[in-house]
This record gives structure tokens, sequence and C-alpha cells, in this order.
């Protein structure tokens, strides 16, 4: 979480508003999809013999991440607490109440010009980090793209209107990502995701106090032959290899099929007890193979109001699906569309007494 700034209540007997500080960087890194160097989810495909996917090693691609820092300067990184290694590729979790705002220093470590856009939220014209021709000019335009080694603040308040709608629980979910060449930008790896929760209904720690345990997970296909990296990639992972991102064959090799950045297994394990009340937030990425129908082994969810045990996420969804896990044991969470499934869009989850 961010620090936060108490704001003057509008009325004296409002709870006032709380400014969000967060200090959030886009560095460049070396990805792993599979940090424990083997497929852990133990599910046998009939391409095993033939597939490289069947667990071999590690796969590493260069990318570019959004990364929290303690302060301004940028020096040092925000430990992130054992309840959120899960997020994995993606960005710090910012959250906020409705009636609150938000003020994201951004810094970009990166040799690329990026931004920071919000779904969602309310923002004007110099808060809304996507470039195009909206009649806007000079410094209202400075959020639109931010150069390498540049710094932008982006000021997002939190109206009624980004809060939960009277079908929605005590939390909705959003998004934000780099919007300088969209699809590029978050192919490279930058995005991550917003929690905004009903007014007064939030912890100290941002938590909705109705909720026991929050887990977010991304379902991403990463098309790495439209990373901004591609070519730096495809030059160390093969030497010689001429870059031809239009060869469908040559995208298939590179389509990483991954929850949070992670495939077959690699996901830290997401443990519950028994009896919570488990908020799974869900996401997908912006490829149009980004169609995914996230299923759970084991117990059911309640989404918009439905029981069900598989949630329907096309590209750029954001969906909430609250469990009351009652089925104790180590279970399968995956995406059920075939190619995603053995691709190692894959990750368990655990339900303790
Ligand atoms: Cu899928």
């Amino acid at each position: 979480m961010g620090s936060q700034k108490t704001l003057p209540a509008a009325t004296p007997q409002q709870k006032p508003g709380v400014v969000h500080e967060y200090y959030i960087a886009a560095d460049e890194v070396e990805w792993d999809y599979t940090p424990h160097g083997r497929n852990l989810a133990g599910i046998p495909h009939a391409e095993d013999a033939e597939e490289s996917g069947g667990g071999t090693g590690h796969l590493i691609y260069h990318k570019a991440i959004y990364r929290e820092y303690t302060d301004g300067t940028f020096k040092t990184l925000k430990i992130r607490t054992q309840q959120w290694a899960h997020l994995g590729i993606l960005g710090p979790l910012i959250r906020a109440e409705v009636g609150d705002s938000i003020r994201v220093v951004f810094r970009n470590n990166t040799h690329l010009t990026l931004t920071m856009h919000p779904h969602g939220l309310e923002y004007k014209k110099d808060a809304e980090g996507a470039p195009y021709n909206d009649g806007t000019m000079g410094t209202v335009k400075a959020d639109d793209g931010v150069l390498p080694g540049g710094t932008y603040t982006y000021i997002w308040t939190v109206p009624e209107r980004s809060g939960p709608g009277p079908m929605d629980g005590s939390s909705v979910l959003w998004m934000y990502h780099s919007h300088f060449v969209e699809s590029k930008d978050m192919n490279t790896g930058l995005m991550g995701p917003i929690i905004i929760t009903r007014k007064g209904w939030a912890r100290s720690d941002g938590s909705p106090k109705d909720v026991d345990r929050e887990f977010v997970t991304m379902f991403a296909v990463f098309d790495e032959t439209d990373s901004w990296f591609f070519p730096k990639n495809i030059g160390t992972k093969v030497p010689g290899a001429r870059l031809k991102a239009t060869d469908p064959v040559l995208r298939e090799q590179n389509l990483v099929y991954s929850i949070n950045g992670y495939i077959e297994g690699n996901l830290p394990m997401l443990v519950m007890r028994r009896g919570e009340h488990v908020r799974w937030y869900l996401l997908s990425n912006s490829n149009e193979d980004d169609v995914h129908m996230a299923h759970w082994h084991g117990n059911t969810v309640l989404c918009n109001g439905m029981r069900t045990d598989t949630v329907f996420l096309g590209p750029m969804a954001m969906a909430v699906a609250d469990m009351v896990p009652d089925n104790i044991g180590i279970w399968l969470y995956h995406c059920h569309v075939n190619d995603h499934f053995i691709g190692g869009m894959v990750a368990q989850y655990q339900v303790l007494p």
C-alpha cells in the first residue's frame, strides 16, 4: 500500500477522504515465467513427448514491469508482503475507498516511452496517460508519453461511479496499464490492479471489512512477438534468427499462456482457510487470444450474484468472484480453454482446515 494523507472533510460529520500516494517505476527485468524451473502442476498432456512445454527449465524474456518504491528517490523497492507475492508480473496493487484520491509518482526507468492509464477512476486530461488527438496541448499532454528517465505525477480521484454499484459486493476491480502504444506496452508487461472499496467499508490496510482474504489473478496471454523487446529477446534466445513478427509460426512459438506471468503451476500457492470469505479478482490481457474461462476445482463461487465454478473473461476483462471454500485440499485453478490449459495456464490453490 502507498502512504496516506488525510484531506479536510467536506462536511464535519463525513469521514474525510484520503490521498493514497504511490511511487511506481517502470523497470526492465529478466522475467522468468517458470521460476521453479519445472512444471509443478503435474498434469499429463498428449503432447508431452514432443513439446518443450512439458516442464523443461526456465522460460525467460526481457520485459518491463511496474514496481513500487518506498519514496520519490526511487532508490528502495517496496517489499511485497507474502499475501501479495502472487501478483507476480502485475504492478503494485493500488487501493482506495470511494471519496479518496490517488497520487502516483511515476518514474520511467526503461528505454521506452510509457504512461500509466487507469480504468474506471476519474481523471482529467492531464492524467489520462493516453496520446491521441483530443484537442489538448502543452502541459496537459505531458501525461501522454513519459520519456526514458522521466517522471510524471498522475492524480486520479474516486467518485461514486468508480466504486461498487448496486449489484456489486463491497469492492470492485479496475486495472491500470501503459497506453503509449497500448498493445506493445501491455505485451511488454506493463499492467496492474486497482481495487476500490465502498465508502466506509475498508480496513486500515485497504481490504474490505466483510472479506477475509483477497487474490488478484490475471489470465494473460503474452504475445512476446508484440513486445518492445522481441528483437532483443529473439536475438539472445535464437542467435541469428530473422525477425519476422508477422510469421504465424514464430508468433505461436512466442505466445505465453500465463496467470500473473507464471505458467505450469509456478504461481505461488494461493492459500486460504475453510469457511473464510475469499474474494477473487480476475483480469485478462488485451490480445485476441485473451479469451479465457477461469475454472476452480473443488469449490464454487458467486459471480454477478450467480453460482458457478467458471468465469468467462474476454480481452481486458475485470471480474470479481466470491468464494466460501468448504472443501479442504490442494485444488487446480486453470483456464479451461484447451490451448491455454495445455500451454500452461494453470495454477493451484489450497484450502486449509
Ligand atoms: Cu485462457
